[in-house]
């Protein structure tokens, strides 16, 4: 079977709960054979860090380090870690995106300039120097993964400046697939995953109808779990995706395809 992970080092971030996506991502990678390091968002009080660590403790990462995407000494600092404790990389996985909840109602028009570049910084222009510090460290045939949402298409009710920002992530999906690909044979995909309860999403205003929406037209009429995103996940970091880059994957029931 070429879904093997054995032995693979991948580098997962954006683990925030026992709901996020990265946890589903997480641990079917782990049972696919994985070896995991884990990354948390450092806050104050590391009540993100006790909650993770817990969570992740079974899954037995060899690493376990604080990051946060705007802070590049932090950013170089776990890949210093990577390279010292691995020496290579096999995967990386990107399930990071921020915007500030008031630019997450009303109007897009009201977006402003500091809301902007914050939710782009974070949700899109992060995967590119991730993928930078990790070209060297990048082992022949290695993987990454981000993930995306419908709202890059399409103009979804109150995505608004995360719509635009994960345009920008597909596009720079792209663009590194082009890159990382000639050398050592690196792919490049997105995961646009369908809506989910997650942290990220609870706080949304509409989500509840969002999924209603989905349970009532989609393909398979149903939502979709963190860890069917994860199957897809561990798939497209394996060999038997060995043809697949550059591209966004629904993983959405099939919603993205109807016409109702
Ligand atoms: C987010 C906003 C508006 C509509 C939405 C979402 N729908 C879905 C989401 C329909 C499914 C969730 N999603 C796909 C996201 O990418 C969420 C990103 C996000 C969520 C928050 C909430 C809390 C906060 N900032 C956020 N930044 C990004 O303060």
């Amino acid at each position: 079977m070429l879904l093997d992970l054995t032995g693979k080092k991948i580098l997962v971030t954006g683990i925030a709960n026992n709901r996020s996506i990265a946890w589903g991502i997480a641990q079917q990678l782990k049972a696919a054979g994985a070896e995991l390091g884990i990354t948390y968002l450092p806050d104050e009080k590391g009540r993100f860090e006790a909650k993770v660590r817990e969570l992740t403790a079974p899954l037995e990462p060899s690493l376990f380090l604080p990051l946060n995407v705007q802070d590049a000494e932090q950013m170089a600092g776990v890949f210093a870690e990577i390279k010292e404790t691995w020496g290579v990389l096999d995967g990386l996985v990107h399930c990071l995106a921020f915007a500030g909840k008031e630019e997450l109602i009303g109007d897009y028009s009201a977006t402003t300039a500091e809301g902007f570049s914050r939710s782009l910084d974070i949700s899109a222009y992060s995967l590119a120097p991730l993928c930078a510090h990790a070209k060297p460290l990048f082992s022949e045939k290695a993987g990454v993964i981000t993930l995306s949402y419908l709202g890059a298409d399409r103009a979804i009710p109150n995505y608004n400046v995360m719509g635009v920002a994960k345009a920008a992530l597909e596009a720079s999906v792209r663009y590194l697939a082009a890159e990382l690909g000639p050398e050592k044979q690196v792919r490049v995909n997105a995961i646009s995953a369908g809506p989910i309860r997650t942290l990220a999403s609870s706080a949304i205003g509409g989500i509840l109808e969002m999924i209603h929406n989905v349970e009532e037209k989609a393909p398979l009429r149903r939502t979709v779990t963190q860890m069917e995103v994860g199957g897809t996940a561990a798939f497209l970091l394996s060999d038997l995706a060995s043809g697949i880059s550059g591209q966004t994957i629904y993983v959405d029931a099939g919603y993205c395809i109807t016409g109702m």
